[in-house]
């Protein structure tokens, strides 16, 4: 991998989260990393008889006048098996903040300079350790809230897309070289068929593109999570539904109709996806301000639903506000839940089935806690089209975005070569492409552009 221009500064800073806690970390970064730390050092061994990767246990002292901060773990990791590739060495104190301020004072009036956020990351990509796509994997991996987005932020710090995206470069070199190598003969010398040959290799490029591209919408959903939000008209369940979900009494559940009246929105991780679940005001003809604007809420958030859950009461008939959910929730992703199955059967469920033909309905009892197993099952697999499946590789918008562009490069150059167009025009299409692929690796990117990625991580990252 690349080797980018060396910081010749030293980095330090808190890596370890604000707050007490059983151990917190100073980490040193940078050419004078040890020298620095050894400042900080007293122990046996002496510093210069520390083993790489090794830690040591000794005191941390104030190097202005030798006073005790704290006993700690010294961790010397040199160049190039770091986290950065750089010398480094994190000490290892007690998790406290003043103790930990201390230390990292002492660090940087020894020389050090407190890091930028991301600034540990960016200067693994930059000594070339890492890729941008595999930098950009550990702030997902850090964020992670759910075993699906765990498992996809460590495929992409594996190198999963960047694999991907190196085979996708190969060949579109092998296509550019041939056509750079056209450049130099006229028509009639190229041998027969060569334009249908460099037509059929581009397409060979553009399908398993286009595949990745379809997988973005998933891949972003499982990024950002999904939002599930549940409607229905007034005592159907929905607060009730919502609590057994978050298994606590989080929303006031009465027989009251009209009790839930404003968006109620928490984080869920249901069957291991990262769910933000919304319980809504029941669907019910009022002329109450608060309640209509409750009502008003529930119709905009449905909009944006990734799934809506309808509850309906099936001890009950169908009424007139069951009648305009069903018009209003025309067309949405749905599953029709009959609640209050344990109450004998009023509803007539046909008139709804002819109506959604196409739809899942479960009938569940959260009273007796009937049916919910299987309800869950059906949220996830109508969430992801098919849980055995590897999680798509696309998931950030920076790399969707570098892709459609190498995409619509490649179609180009395509649309060139089928057109008898002179080569230099589906060569430059080409390098346009390249460049679009190595943007998502880092290979051309923009330091702006790598200021703003680094600069959404946390400091000491
Ligand atoms: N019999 C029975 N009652 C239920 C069931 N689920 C909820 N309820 C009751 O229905 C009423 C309305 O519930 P709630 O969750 O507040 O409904 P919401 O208005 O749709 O949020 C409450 O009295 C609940 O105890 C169920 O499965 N069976
Ligand atoms: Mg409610």
């Amino acid at each position: 991998m690349k080797n980018r221009a060396a910081e010749n500064d030293t980095i330090c800073a808190i890596a370890t989260p604000p707050g007490e806690g059983g151990v917190g970390i100073v980490r040193i970064s940078g050419q004078a990393a040890g020298q620095i730390a050894a400042s900080l050092y007293r122990g046996t061994p002496s510093w210069d008889n520390l083993k790489s990767h090794t830690a040591t246990f000794a005191e941390v002292v104030d190097p202005k006048n030798s006073t005790l901060i704290d006993e700690a773990l010294f961790l010397p990791m040199f160049a190039p098996r770091s986290y950065t590739g750089e010398d480094v060495v994190e000490i290892q104190t007690h998790g406290n903040p003043l103790i930990l301020k201390k230390v990292l004072s002492a660090a940087i009036l020894q020389g050090a300079r407190l890091a930028s956020p991301g600034e540990f990351t960016r200067r693994a990509f930059m000594s070339g350790r890492i890729d941008l796509a595999q930098a950009e994997a550990v702030m997902e991996l850090v964020a992670a809230k759910s075993d699906i987005q765990h498992q996809w932020a460590l495929g992409q710090l594996k190198g999963r897309l960047s694999a991907k995206i190196s085979i996708l470069k190969k060949k579109l070199l092998a296509v550019l070289a041939e056509i750079e190598a056209s450049i130099d003969f006229s028509e009639e010398e190229l041998p027969l068929n060569s334009r249908e040959e460099i037509a059929s290799s581009i397409c060979g490029i553009l399908s398993p593109m286009r595949a990745l591209l379809a997988g973005y919408e998933v891949g972003r959903q499982i990024r950002e999570g999904f939002t599930v939000v549940i409607m229905g008209r007034a005592n159907v369940g929905k607060s009730s539904l919502m609590n057994h979900f978050l298994q606590e009494d989080r929303a006031i559940v009465t027989p009251i109709a009209g009790t839930t009246r404003d968006l109620l929105q928490e984080p869920v991780d249901l069957a291991g996806l990262s769910i933000k679940l919304v319980d809504t005001a029941g669907y019910r003809e009022t002329t109450h301000p608060v309640e209509q604007e409750g009502v008003a809420r529930a119709t905009r958030v449905q909009k944006q639903a990734d799934l809506v859950l309808w509850i309906l009461d099936s001890s009950q008939a169908l009424t007139k506000d069951d009648f305009y959910l069903a018009k209003m929730l025309q067309g949405r992703p749905l599953i029709i839940i009959l609640n209050k199955r344990d109450l004998p059967l009023v509803l007539d469920e046909e008139v709804l089935r002819l109506r959604y033909p196409n739809t899942e309905f479960i009938s569940i009892s959260i009273k007796s806690d009937t049916g919910l197993k299987a309800l869950s099952d059906c949220i996830k697999s109508r969430l992801i089209v098919s849980p055995e499946k590897e999680p798509p590789m696309l998931a950030l918008l920076r790399h969707r975005n570098a892709l459609v562009a190498a995409e619509s490069a490649l179609s180009a150059a395509l649309v060139s070569v089928q057109g008898g167009l002179s080569w230099e025009f589906p060569a430059i299409d080409l390098r346009d492409a390249l460049d679009a692929l190595g943007e998502i690796v880092g290979e051309t990117t923009l330091d702006t552009l790598l200021n703003e990625i680094f600069g959404q991580f946390c400091i000491g990252k």
